[in-house]
């Protein structure tokens, strides 16, 4: 529905979750065009099950965003109840640091206006091919000099409690991230494997061979390395194995991850789908307050 220049409407527009008046219309238009993925990109993810080196926040952002995470690193106690997870050092061991938190788009306001910025809105859709959902946010940090691994994994090994598995991951560097300071590696096309056991996050980087066949093993010869400036993304496949080196260096490595669904996907847990959340019954779908829609077209933010 649209409503035609000078018209006012005696409905509640709050049942339309999308614009209904051409004022915006040239604004998203250039927002599609800007941030729109070309077609060798989008078949390059298919090909390859990661894209990376896309361009999503400004130096300006990247500040706005590292100011809110050095209060969060620190949370208050109301602050952490939010969180769905929140772990200072996922690895245990304070030679290896790893924070990793899920839920600041509910504490800070850059990180929740940051899920509709058009720059990862547009990308996504194209990728999951239709209408982004919400699923849930993540923060990786690693300090200088004692910054702990991402060990090899798969995400959807996570995420089976939500179905069919049509999900996508977005990293962001928050600081320039290399090589030295412990970026992301991919194993390509290995979003063509089967699903994996959960081998554990943090700790053994290796702890996945446990899982792997021979050929699967060989193919950890040849990791792609992530190199990415501040506020540059990669986007992923749910079943692409990835993972990351400590950090020894003297920068910190810090990220905020996107994680979406394409909308339909079905809760397949009598459990709450995150901690502190309402359940949503097996075979109903994820929607709701703590899943919001995100864009409801393949080319709209
Ligand atoms: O930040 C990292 O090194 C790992 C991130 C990760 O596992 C993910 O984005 O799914």
């Amino acid at each position: 529905m649209r409503i035609a220049r000078g018209e006012t409407m005696t409905q509640d527009l709050s049942v339309h979750h999308h614009p209904v008046h051409p004022l915006f219309l040239p604004t998203i238009q250039r927002a599609a065009a800007e941030y729109a993925l070309s077609n060798e990109q989008i078949q390059f993810f298919h090909e390859y099950g990661y894209l990376k080196g896309i361009r999503i926040l400004s130096d300006e952002q990247v500040d706005v965003l590292r100011g809110e995470l050095a209060g969060l690193l620190d949370a208050r106690a109301e602050e952490r109840d939010l969180f769905y997870e929140y772990n200072s050092n996922e690895s245990g061991d304070p030679n290896h640091v790893l924070f990793h938190a899920l839920g600041a788009w509910r504490i800070a306001p850059g990180f929740h206006d940051l899920l509709w910025h058009p720059a990862f809105t547009i990308p996504a859709a194209q990728l999951l091919g239709g209408a982004v959902r919400f699923w849930h946010d993540q923060l990786f940090c690693k300090p200088a000099h004692h910054g702990g691994v991402v060990a090899w994994h798969q995400d959807y090994s996570y995420w089976t409690r939500t179905q069919p598995l049509a999900h996508l991951t977005c990293w962001i560097g928050l600081d320039d991230s290399t090589r030295e300071n412990g970026c992301l590696l991919y194993i390509p096309k290995s979003h063509r494997w089967p699903d994996l056991p959960i081998t554990g996050l943090a700790g053994d980087m290796d702890a996945i061979s446990a899982v792997l066949d021979n050929q699967q093993r060989r193919e950890f010869e040849h990791p792609v390395t992530v190199e990415l400036k501040k506020g540059e993304a990669s986007f992923h496949h749910p079943r692409l194995v990835h993972g990351s080196f400590a950090n020894h260096s003297d920068r910190s490595r810090r990220a905020t991850v996107i994680n979406v669904m394409k909308d339909g996907v079905r809760s397949a847990s009598n459990e709450p789908l995150l901690h502190g959340v309402p359940v949503i019954p097996p075979g109903e779908k994820v929607e709701g307050q703590f899943f919001p829609l995100l864009s409801d077209k393949q080319t709209q933010g």
